[in-house]
């Protein structure tokens, strides 16, 4: 059987890397071969690239920005993602294309289209089975960060109209695959978005092959 790839979208600080560890031990506790990647990085090459991508005041063009997310993002994709899903894992992503498409394609004001072609040999055909949108108002995602850690990094340093930009073009994405994608409105306190979650995680994963031994 062939794995599955979940991936995980939404505007800084809505909660993917909570929600990810709340789904990860739910799919663990039923036996279920899970596991889980970021994006930038996830490989010693992308690890690098993410550096570079979100050091503060580091000078990057709008296209270059496009590609050197592709470029971490095939490595991923060759190196990890792909070999995991041959095994049947299912695996777990926080962040995948889609970002690159929300992010400088209606952030930064480059054709969407376009960002999506640049991604073709990064993706090598491996496209996400789910995509869940954790939906905020970037004021309440950047406030989230803030209260986490101290000082922003290059991408959530830039004005309220780009952030605001980026999620329209999330929402857009949604709008245009509704059968790929679960928005759950991530101002929900962290438990009942994970209930949103895991009730269509559990019923893809049924529909796929995957036994389940507990309902949700
Ligand atoms: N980017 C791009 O431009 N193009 C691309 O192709 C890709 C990425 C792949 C990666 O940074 C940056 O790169 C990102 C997009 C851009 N932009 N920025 N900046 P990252 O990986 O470091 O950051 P991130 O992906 O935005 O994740 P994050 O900031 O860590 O947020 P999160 O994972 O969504 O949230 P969290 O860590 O789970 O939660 C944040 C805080 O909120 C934390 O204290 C939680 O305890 C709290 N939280 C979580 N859920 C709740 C609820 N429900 N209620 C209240 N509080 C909550």
């Amino acid at each position: 059987m062939t794995g599955l790839l979940v991936t995980f979208e939404g505007p800084e600080g809505a909660g993917k890397t909570t929600q990810i560890q709340l789904l990860a031990g739910y799919l663990a506790q039923q036996s279920l071969p899970v596991e889980v990647v970021r994006e930038p990085g996830g490989t010693s090459l992308g690890e690098k690239i993410r550096d570079l991508l979100l050091e503060p005041g580091q000078e990057i063009c709008p296209g270059a920005e496009v590609y050197l997310y592709a470029a971490a993002r095939a490595q991923l994709v060759a190196n990890v993602i792909k070999p995991l899903l041959d095994k049947g894992k299912i695996v777990l992503c926080d962040r995948f294309v889609d970002a690159s498409i929300a992010y400088q394609g209606w952030g930064r004001g480059l054709e969407p289209q376009g960002v999506r072609d640049a991604n073709a040999l990064a993706l090598d055909g491996t496209w996400p089975d789910l995509t869940v949108l954790l939906d905020i108002a970037p004021e309440e995602g950047i406030r989230r960060v803030m209260d986490r850690r101290a000082g922003l990094d290059r991408i959530e340093q830039e004005d309220l109209s780009f952030h605001q930009a980026v999620r329209r073009g999330y929402i857009e994405l949604a709008v245009d695959e509704p059968a790929r994608f679960l928005v759950v409105d991530a101002a929900m306190p962290r438990k009942e978005v994970s209930q949103h979650i895991f009730t269509r995680t559990a019923a893809l994963l049924a529909e796929k092959g995957f036994e389940l031994r507990s309902e949700v």
